[in-house]
């Protein structure tokens, strides 16, 4: 394992993962690896929840502020809540315990866009990074780094930390080496990024650190902790049927070219199902350009259906990640994986004119779309990567299931309780009762639209009393609302458990 750490000058810092987590204080700001589980680190985070148990074992206080480059993994994120020792989180999180430390207010969570976040540490906006850890497959003789299954912000943490951990985890494939490109660029005002195609390479293979600033190199031998997919509901199935049609819609009018613009696709169980559904489509040599690379995408690029794809990190299940570490020299000839200032940049979206298509928790009858906070308060993950994708995009399209938690909740209701997305970043909105084309239609015509096609039919009669009624009563007739009512939907079900009468 030793073998993949060429560089003799950090082949001497190799130690174990306490003497590294050793070098990690309270109060201290950590800037890790992760975006999902890949990448993330995983032997010295473990070795750091131990310390804070620890200290916590002897009265003493032990936090750290950690920052990442999306979610990350029950090592990092669920170890460390497990022990109250996150005081402050940023930009995304998807662990369950660490969901409930910013549910009870314990830990200060920022939710955040995630190609914002480099660039405005770069500008000091957030403080010091005092250490960075990171996951590398190898560190090359010339001191390079090659990076695992993302990258993150990785680049920014090396640039910024004071101090460096690499932990070298020799479970992934050499053969991913060449598969990076890191762009050494800015991405603040006054520069712009050279990419016009999705395969565009801008930038090095590997990451750079000075390497007096690494002060342990541990070795590891572990997969990532990949989550498997539930199996694909016929909820799922639909929503993905209704976009099919759509888009064979779409490119027999000649609105959209046959190979489809370069998609972007969000994570879970109904993203993978259009990704499916693709798979069985009409459309040939289709691209991506996306944040996450999930098993959908991959069975596409190995029949031939996708031809390139550039995303952030792969967020694959179990069996996917066995498959894809023998599949490597492929996979590297058609994938470019990016830091996510570039994989998510606006500026790039917009000029490849992508198709964004992102799931939500709730949407408004006007099209405003709520995708973080349950019942307006608990949060659920954050904004991730959806933002950069759906202001940006050529079309963004928003899907869900029509009703949540056994039809206690509609998907659908007046006003949402909470806004990610304002009504003008969504062309596009499928449940799988159907599909919604708000492109050209005013406040009004939107919400019948909705309503129509999208509510379920269990909630539509309610939706329609609504908006019949704010229609009459109105105050404004643009955007009718009863505003003592809006948000009463959510009250019932925080008093009695069901939206329903
Ligand atoms: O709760 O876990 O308690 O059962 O939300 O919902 O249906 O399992 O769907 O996993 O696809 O997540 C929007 C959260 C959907 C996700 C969201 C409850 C539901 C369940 C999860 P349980 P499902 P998914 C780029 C794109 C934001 C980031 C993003 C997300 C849980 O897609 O985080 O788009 N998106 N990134 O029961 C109450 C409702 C609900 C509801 C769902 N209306 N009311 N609860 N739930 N709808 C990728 C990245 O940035 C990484």
């Amino acid at each position: 394992e030793q073998d993949r750490v060429k560089s003799t000058a950090l082949r001497s810092r190799i130690c174990g993962a306490e003497d590294a987590a050793a070098l990690i204080s309270d109060g201290m700001s950590l800037g890790c690896g992760g975006f999902t589980p890949s990448g993330a680190p995983k032997a010295v985070s473990r070795a750091l929840a131990q310390r804070a148990a620890e200290a916590h074992g002897r009265g003493e206080p032990f936090s750290v502020r950690l920052f990442t480059g999306a979610s990350s993994s029950p090592a990092l994120d669920g170890a460390l809540a497990r022990e109250n020792a996150i005081s402050f989180r940023m930009p995304y999180n998807g662990d369950a315990q660490l969901r409930g430390r910013i549910n009870a207010g314990e830990t200060a969570y920022v939710d955040a866009h995630l190609s914002r976040v480099a660039p405005w540490v770069r500008a000091g906006f957030f403080g010091e990074i005092d250490v960075a850890i990171i996951e590398a497959a190898a560190i090359r003789e010339d001191g390079g780094i090659v990076p695992t299954l993302s990258i993150g912000n990785n680049k920014t943490w090396l640039d910024m930390a004071k101090t460096v951990i690499i932990e070298v985890n020799s479970h992934h494939s050499a053969a991913i080496e060449g598969m990076h490109d890191i762009w050494g660029g800015d991405t603040l005002p006054g520069s712009a990024l050279p990419i016009r195609r999705v395969d565009d390479r801008i930038g090095e293979t590997v990451l750079r650190v000075d390497p007096a600033k690494v002060r342990a190199v541990v070795l590891t031998n572990e997969p990532d902790l990949n989550a498997s997919f539930r199996e694909t509901d016929d909820g799922a199935r639909q929503i993905a049927g209704h976009l099919m049609e759509f888009f064979r819609h779409e490119t027999a009018r000649g609105r959209l070219p046959q190979t489809l613009p370069p998609l972007q696709s969000g994570v879970g169980n109904v993203a993978n199902a259009v990704m499916a559904a693709f798979s069985e489509g009409p459309f040939e040599n289709l691209v991506a350009y996306t944040e996450v690379i999930q098993d959908g995408m991959l069975a596409m690029l190995r029949s031939g259906k996708m031809r390139a794809v550039s995303g952030a990190a792969f967020s694959v299940s179990v069996d996917e990640a066995k498959r894809l570490n023998a599949d490597m020299e492929f996979l590297r000839k058609h994938i470019v994986l990016r830091q996510q200032e570039v994989s998510n940049n606006p500026e790039v979206v917009r000029r490849l004119g992508c198709i964004a298509m992102n799931t939500m928790i709730e949407a408004d009858i006007y099209g405003n779309v709520n995708s973080t906070r349950v019942m307006g308060s608990r949060v659920q993950n954050g904004i991730g990567g959806s933002g950069d994708f759906a202001r940006s995009a050529l079309l963004s399209i928003f899907m869900a299931p029509s009703m949540a938690k056994a039809g206690s909740i509609s998907a659908i209701v007046p006003m949402v309780s909470h806004v990610d997305h304002i009504n003008q970043d969504v062309q596009i909105m499928v449940t799988e009762q159907g599909l919604a084309d708000l492109r050209g239609l005013s406040a009004r015509q939107r919400a019948r639209a909705i309503i129509a096609n999208c509510a379920h039919p269990d909630y539509q009669p309610m939706l329609l009393d609504y908006l019949n009624r704010a229609e009459s009563g109105q105050y404004g007739g643009d955007t009718p609302h009863l505003l003592g009512e809006a948000l009463s939907w959510h009250q019932r079900f925080v008093e009695t458990g069901s939206m329903r009468f």
